[in-house]
């Protein structure tokens, strides 16, 4: 096997624009599981992929820093993720954009956790976009607080403020979850259905006004927001999804509108998926967001 990311890889981190972390974790995920092994795969499918975009732009000044993956080891949960939040603490306080490619969505509750504090360290607001068919709301789930279902209602009771939460995509609901949102007027919620009718500039433009520069972002890209036709691999696909090049289109705009400083890739489960079209989606769409990475400056 070739060297993974053909071409971006750098071993010093201060000449990175990105840090990579991979979080092999589905413990929490409730149907399919198979997303521990998106990291490697991903990894993998990298070294095939040259550096440029979908228009052919050459990417190779976006440099990445690998830091490998924080591994699992038979710890109890809380155990598992106090260590993830010891460990990424410092990359957050680098100047750079953090990604972590899990495992299953209950990994976003320990990074979003360390990047609140992060945020306050910089004086900055904590906002939160989280793309996904589901909003993750959910106060407990199958017994498990930590479940892949809970981590937007964690990152609330941590301290992120319900009004600088940004849910896009949504279809597929728990019944906790609706009454929560009856509840809680003040969560910006776009179903995928909206984005059908209106189309993505009505979401975009609510980007723009709410998060000014005084915000940071923790984006978390759930790729079963896709539709499973163009995402099959995941442990809980939902259907009468977005289509692949929708979401990329969201997710360029919020890179190019915002202070995003660090996003996770979660729920890719290859051994679900098909030809890896999955695997390659994610993939994909990083690639291209890196090249927004490399416009900013
Ligand atoms: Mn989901």
């Amino acid at each position: 096997m070739d060297e993974s990311f053909r071409g971006l890889l750098t071993k010093d981190i201060h000449k990175s624009k990105v840090i990579l972390t991979g979080i092999p974790f589905d413990n929490n995920a409730s149907v399919g599981k198979g997303a521990a092994l998106a990291p490697q795969r991903l990894r993998e499918l990298s070294s095939h992929l040259p550096p440029l975009t979908r228009a052919g732009e050459d990417i190779s000044s976006c440099k990445i820093y690998d830091s490998g993956d924080i591994c699992y080891q038979n710890e109890d949960y809380e155990a598992y993720f106090a260590k993830i939040e010891k460990q990424v603490q410092p990359y957050l306080a680098l100047d750079k954009l953090n990604l972590f490619i899990g495992g299953d969505h209950s990994i976003a509750i320990p990074l979003q956790k360390a990047f609140l504090k992060e945020a306050k360290r910089r004086n900055k607001k904590a906002g939160i976009i989280h793309i996904d068919a589901h909003p993750d709301i959910c106060d407990i789930y199958e017994n498990n607080k930590y479940s892949h279902a809970c981590p937007i209602k964690r990152a609330i009771d941590e301290g992120f403020d319900k009004k600088d939460i940004v849910l896009i995509g949504m279809r597929g609901f728990e019944l906790q979850e609706v009454k929560y949102f009856k509840d809680h007027p003040e969560l910006d919620v776009y179903s995928s259905s909206f984005i059908q009718e209106n189309g993505i500039n009505p979401v975009v433009e609510k980007i723009k006004e709410k998060f000014t520069d005084e915000y940071m972002i923790y984006l978390s890209y759930d790729i079963d927001v896709n539709d499973p036709a163009y995402a099959p691999g995941t442990g809980t696909p939902e259907a009468f999804g977005l289509n692949s090049l929708d979401v990329l289109h969201i997710l360029e705009h919020i890179f190019k509108i915002c202070n995003v400083s660090a996003m996770d890739l979660v729920e890719i489960a290859p051994p679900l998926d098909c030809n890896d079209i999955t695997s390659w989606l994610g993939l994909k769409t990083v690639y291209e967001l890196f090249h927004i990475l490399n416009q900013k400056e």
